[in-house]
């Protein structure tokens, strides 16, 4: 049986203030594309759906036909909720959509919704287990006698995988959405301060395929088979040197299991530039690259470009950052001030508040520039 895994969708999400709604619309619509080429039988949605608990109407509209335009083409879907995701409104209908193969995971109180598939080899159990903490096992099993109370997420990720009933004999897959030890991070995620949403791998020892959402870069942790597939789209410019893919997953006999991934095509590339002004606005430096792709620019010019991000959007309409790499912003030079400030003239303590911004002194020009200045201001009485 074949599986396209995929997480992180996080529809609704805006970056840097974009919107990335027709970036998604495009990315999902190749995603169907490619569950319908590699002839998947179904699609496993590792969480955060959305990019927030209570998503605009929009983004709901273009998962509810993403998921529509998957079971008219008979892909079954497993899906379960990340943190970015309200689980209870990520279980409405549950029930009602499972009769069309859509199968969401229900809130969790203490059972993992569990789905039995077959094919040629036996019977594969799928594991919804929607994003959990300690918090939300504790309150799941309150009452309960002589249940153990998960203070880490590593105890709740355990306690929830341990009540689950998994034949070792059958072939099992779980999709889930935590942060298993060792992953490697990147900027457009969530991180708990100091690593405390840690959990290890070793807790889904007896599953044959862990389906893992919530890290952004697509990566294998421990093992081959426990692995995140990564965002669809590029979230941050720390992504902007990834390629994003879907995982597809092929599960023969009990053992017996192929990865591969299928590499998206975005409608805007996310991407880096740096040089100076005159440089990056020369027709010989855009002429062969996808002006539209979203950008950050990094300017080297000593000095900086009035209106520069205004000009610079007239060449890359879709730029999102604009920065500067030149002496001021290097790291901070130590100039000494504050010292007898009393004796100091205007100017000269304009000089040090220049330099001590600037890290390098005024030109000669600027410095005439500014004497006249305090000169006129203060009616020509003063010595600078
Ligand atoms: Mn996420």
């Amino acid at each position: 049986m074949k599986f396209l895994h995929i997480s992180d969708l996080h529809i609704g999400k805006r970056v840097n203030e974009f919107s990335m709604i027709p970036d998604q619309k495009y990315i999902l619509k190749q995603i169907s594309d490619i569950a319908v080429s590699e002839s998947v039988d179904a699609v496993l949605i590792a969480g955060d759906i959305y990019d927030k608990p209570v998503p605009s109407a929009e983004a709901v509209q273009i998962f509810d036909r993403f998921l529509t335009g998957l079971a008219d083409f008979g892909k079954k879907v497993f899906a379960v909720s990340g943190n970015h995701d309200s689980p209870e409104r990520i279980a409405f209908g549950a029930q009602l959509m499972s009769g069309r193969g859509v199968h969401v995971s229900p809130v969790y109180e203490g059972e993992a919704a569990c789905r039995i598939l077959s094919d040629a080899y036996g019977e594969i159990g799928v594991y919804l287990l929607p994003f959990i903490k300690p918090a939300i096992v504790r309150h799941a099993l309150e009452g309960e006698p002589e249940c153990p109370v998960p203070e880490s997420y590593q105890d709740a990720v355990k306690l929830a995988v341990d009540r689950m009933e998994i034949d070792g004999t059958r072939r099992n897959i779980l999709i889930a959405h935590q942060f298993v030890t060792g992953a490697g991070r990147c900027d457009s995620e969530e991180a708990a301060v100091g690593g405390l949403d840690n959990v290890d791998g070793s807790v889904f020892d007896r599953f044959d395929y862990v389906a893992l959402g919530h890290i952004h870069s697509p990566q294998s942790v421990g093992r081959e088979c426990v692995r995140y597939c990564g965002t669809p789209l590029k979230y941050s410019f720390s992504e902007a040197e990834q390629e994003k893919s879907v995982t597809i997953v092929e599960l023969r006999e009990k053992g017996q299991i192929q990865l591969s991934t299928v590499p998206l095509r975005p409608l805007h590339d996310m991407r880096k530039i740096r040089g100076a002004y005159l440089e990056v606005m020369s027709k010989s430096f855009y002429q062969d690259t996808d002006t539209e792709d979203y950008v950050q620019i990094t300017l080297t010019d000593e000095e900086d470009i009035p209106d520069g991000l205004q000009r610079l959007r007239t060449v890359y309409p879709n730029l999102m950052r604009l920065t500067y790499d030149n002496s001021r912003t290097r790291q901070d030079q130590d100039v000494d001030v504050a010292e007898m400030v009393e004796q100091k003239s205007e100017l000269e303590l304009f000089g040090e508040f220049y330099e001590l911004q600037n890290n390098q002194p005024m030109s000669g020009e600027q410095h005439n520039f500014v004497k006249k200045m305090i000169e006129n201001l203060a009616g020509g009485g003063y010595e600078a």
